[in-house]
Protein backbone atom coordinates (compact mmCIF):
# COMPACT_ATOMS: atom_id res chain seq x y z
CA UNK A 1 0.00 0.00 0.00
CA UNK A 2 2.73 2.53 1.05
CA UNK A 3 4.79 1.60 -2.24
CA UNK A 4 1.45 2.22 -4.51
CA UNK A 5 1.05 6.17 -2.49
CA UNK A 6 4.52 6.85 -3.40
CA UNK A 7 4.49 5.91 -7.11
CA UNK A 8 1.37 7.34 -7.52
CA UNK A 9 2.14 10.59 -5.74
CA UNK A 10 5.85 10.78 -8.35
CA UNK A 11 2.87 9.91 -11.10
CA UNK A 12 1.71 13.21 -10.32
CA UNK A 13 3.35 15.42 -8.68
CA UNK A 14 5.87 15.46 -12.01
CA UNK A 15 2.86 16.72 -14.41
CA UNK A 16 2.36 19.30 -11.59
CA UNK A 17 5.43 21.01 -12.95
CA UNK A 18 4.94 21.06 -16.47
CA UNK A 19 1.84 23.67 -16.16
CA UNK A 20 -0.03 21.96 -19.42
CA UNK A 21 -3.08 24.14 -18.83
CA UNK A 22 -4.90 22.41 -22.01
CA UNK A 23 -4.39 19.28 -19.71
CA UNK A 24 -6.27 18.23 -16.66
CA UNK A 25 -4.95 19.15 -13.63
CA UNK A 26 -4.29 17.30 -10.11
CA UNK A 27 -4.24 20.48 -8.65
CA UNK A 28 -5.91 23.30 -9.49
CA UNK A 29 -6.77 26.66 -7.64
CA UNK A 30 -8.65 29.87 -8.76
CA UNK A 31 -8.36 32.98 -7.29
CA UNK A 32 -11.97 33.79 -8.53
CA UNK A 33 -12.39 37.43 -9.79
CA UNK A 34 -8.20 37.66 -9.44
CA UNK A 35 -6.69 39.61 -12.75
CA UNK A 36 -3.35 38.18 -11.84
CA UNK A 37 -1.73 34.66 -11.05
CA UNK A 38 -0.38 34.62 -7.71
CA UNK A 39 2.65 32.15 -7.50
CA UNK A 40 4.49 34.18 -4.72
CA UNK A 41 2.45 32.37 -1.72
CA UNK A 42 5.10 32.90 0.92
CA UNK A 43 2.83 30.84 3.49
CA UNK A 44 0.99 27.57 1.82
CA UNK A 45 3.21 27.67 -1.67
CA UNK A 46 -0.29 27.39 -3.50
CA UNK A 47 -0.32 28.50 -7.07
CA UNK A 48 -3.48 30.66 -7.44
CA UNK A 49 -4.41 30.96 -11.18
CA UNK A 50 -7.01 33.85 -12.52
CA UNK A 51 -10.38 32.47 -13.27
CA UNK A 52 -10.70 33.53 -16.76
CA UNK A 53 -9.89 30.44 -18.70
CA UNK A 54 -12.79 28.91 -16.72
CA UNK A 55 -16.14 30.87 -16.78
CA UNK A 56 -17.18 33.59 -19.28
CA UNK A 57 -20.13 35.01 -16.96
CA UNK A 58 -20.27 37.31 -14.38
CA UNK A 59 -18.34 40.10 -13.38
CA UNK A 60 -14.76 40.73 -11.45
CA UNK A 61 -14.82 42.09 -7.46
CA UNK A 62 -11.91 43.43 -6.31
CA UNK A 63 -12.19 44.23 -1.78
CA UNK A 64 -10.40 47.51 -1.36
CA UNK A 65 -11.04 47.80 2.49
CA UNK A 66 -11.62 44.29 3.82
CA UNK A 67 -10.67 42.22 7.16
CA UNK A 68 -9.86 39.27 5.19
CA UNK A 69 -6.56 37.80 6.19
CA UNK A 70 -6.41 35.30 3.82
CA UNK A 71 -5.43 37.23 0.36
CA UNK A 72 -7.38 35.01 -2.27
CA UNK A 73 -10.46 36.13 -0.90
CA UNK A 74 -9.85 39.75 -1.63
CA UNK A 75 -11.14 38.94 -4.88
CA UNK A 76 -14.71 37.12 -5.76
CA UNK A 77 -16.52 36.69 -8.96
CA UNK A 78 -20.22 37.94 -8.85
CA UNK A 79 -23.29 36.61 -10.81
CA UNK A 80 -25.74 39.57 -10.92
CA UNK A 81 -27.49 37.83 -14.31
CA UNK A 82 -28.53 34.74 -14.72
CA UNK A 83 -30.26 31.49 -12.59
CA UNK A 84 -27.22 29.64 -12.79
CA UNK A 85 -23.57 30.38 -13.67
CA UNK A 86 -20.87 27.65 -14.06
CA UNK A 87 -17.04 27.23 -13.66
CA UNK A 88 -16.00 24.47 -16.11
CA UNK A 89 -12.63 22.61 -14.54
CA UNK A 90 -10.66 20.00 -16.42
CA UNK A 91 -9.72 17.59 -13.83
CA UNK A 92 -8.33 13.94 -14.22
CA UNK A 93 -10.99 11.27 -15.01
CA UNK A 94 -11.48 8.84 -12.87
CA UNK A 95 -9.67 9.87 -10.07
CA UNK A 96 -10.82 11.11 -6.32
CA UNK A 97 -10.56 14.86 -5.67
CA UNK A 98 -10.97 17.10 -3.14
CA UNK A 99 -12.81 20.29 -3.83
CA UNK A 100 -13.35 23.12 -1.91
CA UNK A 101 -14.99 26.32 -2.66
CA UNK A 102 -14.54 29.40 -0.29
CA UNK A 103 -17.13 32.65 0.28
CA UNK A 104 -16.17 35.70 1.44
CA UNK A 105 -18.74 38.51 1.52
CA UNK A 106 -17.07 41.17 3.05
CA UNK A 107 -19.71 43.60 1.90
CA UNK A 108 -18.03 44.13 -1.70
CA UNK A 109 -21.25 45.23 -2.56
CA UNK A 110 -21.66 47.55 0.05
CA UNK A 111 -25.38 46.86 1.14
CA UNK A 112 -24.73 44.52 4.26
CA UNK A 113 -26.56 41.84 2.74
CA UNK A 114 -24.86 38.82 2.86
CA UNK A 115 -26.55 36.36 0.23
CA UNK A 116 -27.78 32.78 0.11
CA UNK A 117 -27.89 30.77 -2.70
CA UNK A 118 -26.60 26.96 -3.71
CA UNK A 119 -23.52 25.57 -5.14
CA UNK A 120 -23.46 22.84 -6.99
CA UNK A 121 -20.53 20.25 -7.99
CA UNK A 122 -20.20 18.02 -11.08
CA UNK A 123 -24.09 18.00 -11.44
CA UNK A 124 -24.97 15.75 -8.45
CA UNK A 125 -23.82 17.34 -5.19
CA UNK A 126 -24.92 20.81 -3.59
CA UNK A 127 -25.01 22.59 -0.92
CA UNK A 128 -27.08 25.84 0.34
CA UNK A 129 -23.95 28.32 0.48
CA UNK A 130 -24.89 30.77 3.31
CA UNK A 131 -22.60 33.84 3.34
CA UNK A 132 -22.27 36.50 6.64
CA UNK A 133 -20.69 39.59 7.55
CA UNK A 134 -18.18 37.56 9.78
CA UNK A 135 -14.49 38.04 9.11
CA UNK A 136 -14.15 34.43 8.23
CA UNK A 137 -14.70 33.03 4.79
CA UNK A 138 -17.57 29.91 4.69
CA UNK A 139 -16.02 27.27 3.03
CA UNK A 140 -17.99 24.08 1.50
CA UNK A 141 -15.75 20.85 0.24
CA UNK A 142 -16.30 17.91 -1.04
CA UNK A 143 -14.56 14.89 -1.90
CA UNK A 144 -15.95 13.17 -4.75
CA UNK A 145 -15.09 10.91 -7.69
CA UNK A 146 -14.33 12.50 -11.20
CA UNK A 147 -15.84 10.15 -13.45
CA UNK A 148 -15.31 12.86 -16.73
CA UNK A 149 -12.75 15.48 -17.28
CA UNK A 150 -14.68 18.15 -17.56
CA UNK A 151 -16.15 19.16 -14.10
CA UNK A 152 -18.91 22.04 -13.61
CA UNK A 153 -18.91 24.32 -10.14
CA UNK A 154 -22.37 26.09 -10.36
CA UNK A 155 -23.68 28.77 -8.60
CA UNK A 156 -27.58 29.09 -8.13
CA UNK A 157 -29.57 31.65 -7.54
CA UNK A 158 -32.74 30.52 -5.71
CA UNK A 159 -33.66 33.91 -3.92
CA UNK A 160 -34.72 36.93 -6.72
CA UNK A 161 -32.30 39.49 -4.63
CA UNK A 162 -29.61 37.32 -3.72
CA UNK A 163 -26.46 37.46 -5.85
CA UNK A 164 -24.61 34.47 -5.59
CA UNK A 165 -20.69 34.69 -5.39
CA UNK A 166 -17.58 32.82 -5.47
CA UNK A 167 -14.14 33.75 -3.77
CA UNK A 168 -11.74 30.67 -4.36
CA UNK A 169 -12.01 27.15 -6.16
CA UNK A 170 -9.18 24.27 -4.59
CA UNK A 171 -8.98 20.98 -6.21
CA UNK A 172 -6.73 18.18 -5.78
CA UNK A 173 -6.37 14.60 -6.69
CA UNK A 174 -6.61 12.55 -3.71
CA UNK A 175 -4.03 9.03 -4.44
CA UNK A 176 -4.69 6.23 -2.24
CA UNK A 177 -6.60 7.91 0.21
CA UNK A 178 -10.06 7.61 1.71
CA UNK A 179 -9.71 4.14 0.74
CA UNK A 180 -13.79 3.28 2.33
CA UNK A 181 -15.19 5.94 0.48
CA UNK A 182 -16.67 3.95 -3.29
CA UNK A 183 -16.71 5.62 -6.65
CA UNK A 184 -20.61 5.85 -6.31
CA UNK A 185 -20.25 7.83 -3.09
CA UNK A 186 -19.02 11.51 -2.06
CA UNK A 187 -18.10 12.65 1.02
CA UNK A 188 -19.12 16.46 2.15
CA UNK A 189 -16.84 17.88 4.95
CA UNK A 190 -18.41 18.31 8.11
CA UNK A 191 -15.79 19.08 10.68
CA UNK A 192 -12.02 18.68 10.07
CA UNK A 193 -10.43 18.88 13.56
CA UNK A 194 -6.71 19.31 14.75
CA UNK A 195 -6.86 18.84 18.67
CA UNK A 196 -5.02 20.28 20.87
CA UNK A 197 -3.47 23.02 19.20
CA UNK A 198 -5.12 26.76 19.96
CA UNK A 199 -6.23 29.34 17.68
CA UNK A 200 -2.32 30.86 16.70
CA UNK A 201 -1.91 27.61 14.97
CA UNK A 202 -2.05 28.14 11.44
CA UNK A 203 -5.69 26.22 10.03
CA UNK A 204 -3.90 26.99 6.12
CA UNK A 205 0.14 24.45 5.93
CA UNK A 206 1.88 24.83 3.27
CA UNK A 207 1.80 22.42 -0.02
CA UNK A 208 5.04 20.10 1.49
CA UNK A 209 3.25 19.81 4.76
CA UNK A 210 0.16 18.53 3.45
CA UNK A 211 -0.12 17.19 0.49
CA UNK A 212 -3.81 17.08 -0.06
CA UNK A 213 -4.55 21.37 0.97
CA UNK A 214 -6.92 20.57 3.63
CA UNK A 215 -7.56 23.07 6.03
CA UNK A 216 -7.27 21.39 9.85
CA UNK A 217 -9.33 23.75 12.16
CA UNK A 218 -7.44 23.97 15.54
CA UNK A 219 -9.04 22.92 19.07
CA UNK A 220 -8.53 22.74 22.39
CA UNK A 221 -10.76 21.17 24.95
CA UNK A 222 -10.88 22.93 27.91
CA UNK A 223 -11.68 19.82 30.07
CA UNK A 224 -8.76 17.99 28.75
CA UNK A 225 -5.07 18.60 28.44
CA UNK A 226 -3.48 19.98 24.98
CA UNK A 227 -0.14 18.06 24.13
CA UNK A 228 2.23 20.52 22.45
CA UNK A 229 5.52 20.05 20.55
CA UNK A 230 7.01 23.18 22.41
CA UNK A 231 8.67 24.14 19.02
CA UNK A 232 7.48 25.13 15.52
CA UNK A 233 6.38 22.03 13.63
CA UNK A 234 4.70 24.12 10.77
CA UNK A 235 7.16 23.11 8.16
CA UNK A 236 6.99 19.64 8.73
CA UNK A 237 6.29 17.24 6.14
CA UNK A 238 3.44 14.67 5.68
CA UNK A 239 3.08 10.69 6.98
CA UNK A 240 2.86 8.09 4.45
CA UNK A 241 0.14 6.32 6.11
CA UNK A 242 -3.24 6.39 5.37
CA UNK A 243 -4.84 9.85 4.10
CA UNK A 244 -1.65 11.59 4.17
CA UNK A 245 -2.05 13.38 7.38
CA UNK A 246 0.96 16.34 8.44
CA UNK A 247 3.55 15.42 11.44
CA UNK A 248 2.34 19.40 12.47
CA UNK A 249 -1.29 18.40 13.08
CA UNK A 250 -0.13 14.48 14.72
CA UNK A 251 2.67 16.66 17.01
CA UNK A 252 -0.66 18.27 18.66
CA UNK A 253 -3.14 16.22 20.74
CA UNK A 254 -5.76 16.34 23.46
CA UNK A 255 -5.18 13.58 26.40
CA UNK A 256 -7.66 12.66 28.87
CA UNK A 257 -6.30 13.07 32.63
CA UNK A 258 -5.67 9.32 33.68
CA UNK A 259 -6.53 6.16 31.96
CA UNK A 260 -10.03 5.84 33.72
CA UNK A 261 -11.41 8.92 31.97
CA UNK A 262 -12.53 8.45 28.76
CA UNK A 263 -12.47 11.48 25.94
CA UNK A 264 -16.47 12.62 25.51
CA UNK A 265 -16.30 14.11 22.09
CA UNK A 266 -20.10 14.55 20.81
CA UNK A 267 -20.17 15.89 17.21
CA UNK A 268 -23.21 17.87 15.51
CA UNK A 269 -23.96 17.62 11.96
CA UNK A 270 -24.71 20.33 9.93
CA UNK A 271 -26.90 18.63 7.63
CA UNK A 272 -30.39 18.19 9.77
CA UNK A 273 -31.88 15.18 8.29
CA UNK A 274 -33.08 12.51 10.18
CA UNK A 275 -31.26 9.88 9.42
CA UNK A 276 -27.33 10.41 7.83
CA UNK A 277 -24.72 7.97 6.92
CA UNK A 278 -21.27 9.50 7.98
CA UNK A 279 -17.74 8.31 7.53
CA UNK A 280 -15.11 9.14 10.56
CA UNK A 281 -11.26 9.12 10.81
CA UNK A 282 -8.88 9.68 13.63
CA UNK A 283 -5.40 10.05 13.82
CA UNK A 284 -3.82 9.11 16.45
CA UNK A 285 0.14 9.51 17.72
CA UNK A 286 1.75 9.95 21.07
CA UNK A 287 4.80 12.82 20.72
CA UNK A 288 4.97 12.83 24.62
CA UNK A 289 8.24 10.78 25.62
CA UNK A 290 8.21 8.17 28.46
CA UNK A 291 10.83 5.92 28.67
CA UNK A 292 8.75 3.87 31.12
CA UNK A 293 5.91 3.22 28.61
CA UNK A 294 6.13 2.68 25.00
CA UNK A 295 2.38 2.39 23.97
CA UNK A 296 -1.15 2.84 24.83
CA UNK A 297 -4.32 1.20 23.33
CA UNK A 298 -7.66 2.80 23.01
CA UNK A 299 -10.98 1.89 21.99
CA UNK A 300 -13.68 4.32 19.92
CA UNK A 301 -16.98 3.82 20.75
CA UNK A 302 -19.37 5.76 18.33
CA UNK A 303 -23.01 6.19 20.65
CA UNK A 304 -21.96 3.70 23.28
CA UNK A 305 -20.78 1.06 20.57
CA UNK A 306 -17.32 -0.42 20.50
CA UNK A 307 -16.22 0.45 16.85
CA UNK A 308 -12.09 -0.37 16.99
CA UNK A 309 -9.27 -1.24 19.58
CA UNK A 310 -5.79 0.06 18.57
CA UNK A 311 -2.10 0.52 19.99
CA UNK A 312 -0.67 4.06 20.31
CA UNK A 313 3.14 3.43 19.83
CA UNK A 314 5.69 5.60 20.90
CA UNK A 315 6.41 8.69 18.04
CA UNK A 316 10.10 7.21 17.79
CA UNK A 317 8.19 4.21 16.55
CA UNK A 318 7.50 5.63 13.52
CA UNK A 319 3.68 4.20 13.64
CA UNK A 320 0.78 6.58 13.66
CA UNK A 321 -2.90 4.24 13.68
CA UNK A 322 -5.50 5.81 11.35
CA UNK A 323 -8.89 4.69 12.02
CA UNK A 324 -11.62 5.36 9.40
CA UNK A 325 -14.72 3.89 10.18
CA UNK A 326 -17.77 4.26 7.64
CA UNK A 327 -20.69 3.93 7.40
CA UNK A 328 -22.08 5.32 10.62
CA UNK A 329 -25.91 5.97 10.96
CA UNK A 330 -26.56 9.02 12.02
CA UNK A 331 -29.86 9.86 13.73
CA UNK A 332 -31.12 13.48 14.01
CA UNK A 333 -27.59 14.95 13.44
CA UNK A 334 -25.98 14.01 16.20
CA UNK A 335 -22.84 11.59 17.48
CA UNK A 336 -21.15 10.81 20.49
CA UNK A 337 -17.48 9.73 20.22
CA UNK A 338 -16.23 8.56 23.16
CA UNK A 339 -12.24 7.24 23.33
CA UNK A 340 -11.10 5.29 26.61
CA UNK A 341 -8.16 3.49 27.28
CA UNK A 342 -8.45 -0.17 27.27
CA UNK A 343 -8.25 -1.79 30.38
CA UNK A 344 -4.51 -2.22 31.77
CA UNK A 345 -3.09 0.61 29.06
CA UNK A 346 -0.47 2.44 31.37
CA UNK A 347 -1.40 5.64 29.57
CA UNK A 348 -4.78 8.23 29.29
CA UNK A 349 -6.50 8.06 25.72
CA UNK A 350 -5.38 10.59 23.43
CA UNK A 351 -6.72 11.80 20.12
CA UNK A 352 -4.21 13.75 17.52
CA UNK A 353 -7.53 14.88 14.48
CA UNK A 354 -10.76 13.97 13.54
CA UNK A 355 -12.08 14.28 10.49
CA UNK A 356 -16.15 13.83 9.73
CA UNK A 357 -18.08 13.61 6.75
CA UNK A 358 -21.62 12.88 5.78
CA UNK A 359 -21.53 10.22 2.62
CA UNK A 360 -23.97 10.76 -0.16
CA UNK A 361 -25.09 8.21 -3.00
CA UNK A 362 -24.41 9.17 -6.56
CA UNK A 363 -25.47 7.47 -9.61
CA UNK A 364 -23.25 4.69 -10.97
CA UNK A 365 -21.41 4.84 -14.24
CA UNK A 366 -20.54 2.29 -17.16
CA UNK A 367 -17.74 -0.18 -16.43
CA UNK A 368 -16.78 0.29 -20.29
CA UNK A 369 -15.96 3.89 -19.88
CA UNK A 370 -14.30 3.06 -16.85
CA UNK A 371 -11.79 1.32 -18.65
CA UNK A 372 -11.53 3.18 -21.47
CA UNK A 373 -10.79 6.64 -19.79
CA UNK A 374 -8.47 5.06 -17.70
CA UNK A 375 -6.47 3.86 -19.86
CA UNK A 376 -6.29 7.44 -21.46
CA UNK A 377 -5.04 8.88 -18.46
CA UNK A 378 -2.12 6.26 -18.71
CA UNK A 379 -1.43 7.68 -21.82
CA UNK A 380 -1.58 10.88 -20.48
CA UNK A 381 1.13 9.95 -17.59
CA UNK A 382 3.57 7.81 -20.25
CA UNK A 383 3.67 11.06 -22.56
CA UNK A 384 4.06 13.43 -19.92
CA UNK A 385 7.16 11.33 -18.02
CA UNK A 386 8.71 10.65 -21.49
CA UNK A 387 8.62 14.97 -22.12
CA UNK A 388 10.17 15.63 -18.70
CA UNK A 389 12.37 13.25 -18.90
CA UNK A 390 13.89 15.48 -22.02
CA UNK A 391 12.95 12.51 -25.12
C1 LIG B 1 6.35 37.00 -0.47
O1 LIG B 1 7.59 37.56 -0.04
C2 LIG B 1 8.12 38.54 -0.91
C3 LIG B 1 9.51 38.94 -0.43
O2 LIG B 1 9.51 39.05 0.97
C4 LIG B 1 7.14 39.73 -0.96
O3 LIG B 1 7.63 40.71 -1.85
C5 LIG B 1 5.79 39.24 -1.46
O4 LIG B 1 4.85 40.29 -1.44
C6 LIG B 1 5.28 38.09 -0.58
N1 LIG B 1 4.08 37.56 -1.18
C7 LIG B 1 2.92 37.44 -0.55
C8 LIG B 1 1.78 36.91 -1.34
O5 LIG B 1 2.78 37.76 0.62
C1 LIG C 1 -13.65 44.90 9.89
O1 LIG C 1 -13.78 44.57 11.26
C2 LIG C 1 -14.20 45.66 12.06
C3 LIG C 1 -14.13 45.25 13.53
O2 LIG C 1 -14.69 43.96 13.70
C4 LIG C 1 -15.62 46.08 11.64
O3 LIG C 1 -16.05 47.18 12.42
C5 LIG C 1 -15.59 46.46 10.17
O4 LIG C 1 -16.91 46.73 9.73
C6 LIG C 1 -15.00 45.34 9.33
N1 LIG C 1 -14.83 45.82 7.97
C7 LIG C 1 -15.25 45.14 6.90
C8 LIG C 1 -15.01 45.80 5.59
O5 LIG C 1 -15.78 44.06 6.99
C1 LIG D 1 -13.25 3.01 -8.95
O1 LIG D 1 -12.62 3.67 -10.03
C2 LIG D 1 -11.26 3.28 -10.23
C3 LIG D 1 -10.68 4.14 -11.32
O2 LIG D 1 -11.43 4.02 -12.48
C4 LIG D 1 -11.23 1.79 -10.59
O3 LIG D 1 -9.89 1.39 -10.74
C5 LIG D 1 -11.88 0.99 -9.47
O4 LIG D 1 -11.92 -0.36 -9.84
C6 LIG D 1 -13.29 1.51 -9.21
N1 LIG D 1 -13.82 0.81 -8.05
C7 LIG D 1 -14.94 0.14 -8.09
C8 LIG D 1 -15.33 -0.56 -6.84
O5 LIG D 1 -15.64 0.09 -9.08
C1 LIG E 1 -29.58 19.03 -4.42
O1 LIG E 1 -29.44 17.60 -4.46
C2 LIG E 1 -30.57 16.90 -3.99
C3 LIG E 1 -30.25 15.44 -3.94
O2 LIG E 1 -29.51 15.02 -5.04
C4 LIG E 1 -31.76 17.21 -4.92
O3 LIG E 1 -32.89 16.56 -4.45
C5 LIG E 1 -31.99 18.71 -4.94
O4 LIG E 1 -33.00 19.02 -5.87
C6 LIG E 1 -30.75 19.47 -5.31
N1 LIG E 1 -30.99 20.89 -5.13
C7 LIG E 1 -30.67 21.79 -6.04
C8 LIG E 1 -30.98 23.21 -5.71
O5 LIG E 1 -30.10 21.49 -7.07
C1 LIG F 1 -0.69 28.67 21.59
O1 LIG F 1 0.21 27.61 21.26
C2 LIG F 1 1.53 28.03 21.08
C3 LIG F 1 2.35 26.82 20.60
O2 LIG F 1 1.99 25.66 21.25
C4 LIG F 1 2.07 28.59 22.40
O3 LIG F 1 3.41 29.03 22.23
C5 LIG F 1 1.20 29.77 22.80
O4 LIG F 1 1.61 30.23 24.08
C6 LIG F 1 -0.26 29.35 22.88
N1 LIG F 1 -1.08 30.52 23.10
C7 LIG F 1 -2.08 30.54 23.96
C8 LIG F 1 -2.86 31.80 24.05
O5 LIG F 1 -2.36 29.59 24.64
C1 LIG G 1 -9.21 10.86 36.61
O1 LIG G 1 -9.43 12.20 36.20
C2 LIG G 1 -10.76 12.63 36.42
C3 LIG G 1 -10.90 14.03 35.80
O2 LIG G 1 -9.86 14.87 36.19
C4 LIG G 1 -11.06 12.64 37.91
O3 LIG G 1 -12.38 13.05 38.15
C5 LIG G 1 -10.85 11.25 38.46
O4 LIG G 1 -10.99 11.25 39.87
C6 LIG G 1 -9.46 10.71 38.11
N1 LIG G 1 -9.40 9.31 38.46
C7 LIG G 1 -8.32 8.77 39.04
C8 LIG G 1 -8.38 7.31 39.32
O5 LIG G 1 -7.35 9.45 39.32
C1 LIG H 1 10.43 5.75 34.93
O1 LIG H 1 10.66 4.79 35.94
C2 LIG H 1 11.67 5.13 36.85
C3 LIG H 1 11.91 3.95 37.79
O2 LIG H 1 10.69 3.41 38.24
C4 LIG H 1 11.24 6.40 37.62
O3 LIG H 1 12.25 6.79 38.51
C5 LIG H 1 11.00 7.52 36.61
O4 LIG H 1 10.48 8.67 37.27
C6 LIG H 1 10.01 7.09 35.55
N1 LIG H 1 9.94 8.11 34.51
C7 LIG H 1 8.81 8.62 34.11
C8 LIG H 1 8.89 9.71 33.05
O5 LIG H 1 7.72 8.27 34.50
C1 LIG I 1 -24.96 11.73 23.53
O1 LIG I 1 -24.59 12.24 24.79
C2 LIG I 1 -25.53 13.14 25.34
C3 LIG I 1 -24.95 13.74 26.59
O2 LIG I 1 -24.42 12.75 27.44
C4 LIG I 1 -26.84 12.37 25.62
O3 LIG I 1 -27.81 13.24 26.15
C5 LIG I 1 -27.34 11.78 24.30
O4 LIG I 1 -28.46 10.98 24.53
C6 LIG I 1 -26.27 10.95 23.64
N1 LIG I 1 -26.71 10.58 22.30
C7 LIG I 1 -26.69 9.35 21.83
C8 LIG I 1 -27.20 9.15 20.43
O5 LIG I 1 -26.22 8.43 22.46
C1 LIG J 1 -9.00 -0.73 13.90
O1 LIG J 1 -8.64 0.05 12.79
C2 LIG J 1 -7.42 -0.32 12.19
C3 LIG J 1 -7.09 0.68 11.12
O2 LIG J 1 -8.16 0.85 10.24
C4 LIG J 1 -7.56 -1.73 11.63
O3 LIG J 1 -6.34 -2.13 11.06
C5 LIG J 1 -7.93 -2.66 12.77
O4 LIG J 1 -8.17 -3.94 12.24
C6 LIG J 1 -9.17 -2.18 13.49
N1 LIG J 1 -9.34 -2.99 14.68
C7 LIG J 1 -10.53 -3.41 15.08
C8 LIG J 1 -10.53 -4.23 16.31
O5 LIG J 1 -11.57 -3.13 14.50
C1 LIG K 1 -27.55 1.60 9.57
O1 LIG K 1 -28.93 1.65 9.27
C2 LIG K 1 -29.31 0.72 8.27
C3 LIG K 1 -30.77 0.97 7.91
O2 LIG K 1 -31.47 1.43 9.02
C4 LIG K 1 -29.07 -0.69 8.78
O3 LIG K 1 -29.43 -1.64 7.80
C5 LIG K 1 -27.58 -0.86 9.11
O4 LIG K 1 -27.33 -2.11 9.67
C6 LIG K 1 -27.12 0.24 10.06
N1 LIG K 1 -25.66 0.18 10.14
C7 LIG K 1 -24.98 0.22 11.26
C8 LIG K 1 -23.48 0.17 11.16
O5 LIG K 1 -25.51 0.32 12.36
C1 LIG L 1 -15.13 6.25 -24.35
C2 LIG L 1 -15.59 7.40 -23.53
O1 LIG L 1 -16.76 7.53 -23.20
N1 LIG L 1 -14.67 8.27 -23.15
C3 LIG L 1 -14.97 9.47 -22.39
C4 LIG L 1 -13.74 9.86 -21.60
O2 LIG L 1 -13.88 11.13 -21.01
C5 LIG L 1 -14.08 12.14 -21.96
C6 LIG L 1 -13.99 13.47 -21.24
O3 LIG L 1 -14.98 13.59 -20.28
C7 LIG L 1 -15.43 11.92 -22.60
O4 LIG L 1 -15.66 12.95 -23.53
C8 LIG L 1 -15.40 10.59 -23.31
O5 LIG L 1 -16.69 10.31 -23.81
Amino acid sequence: MEIWSIVMVLMFVAPLSLQASSFPKSTLNIDCGATRKTTDDNHTFVIWETDEDYIKTGQNEFLVITNASFYPMKTLRSFPRGSKNCYNLLLIAQTKYLLRAGFYYGNYDNNFKPPTFVLEVDGKLNVTVTTSLSDDPVYHEFIFFVEKENVDVCLTRTQEDHVPFISTIESNALYDSYKLMENHTALYLERRINYGANKTFPERLSIFADEYNRIWTPEEIPSYRSLTPGFDVSSTGWVFTDNLPPYAVLYYAIEAHNSSESLFLPVTFQEKKPQLSAYFVFYFASFVYNPNVTSRTVAIYIDGQQKNITEIPSWYEKIFPVVSIYPVNVTNGMVNVTISAVEGSPLPPLLCAMEVFTAYEVSKASHVIHFVNFSLVLVYFLVLSLSGSGL
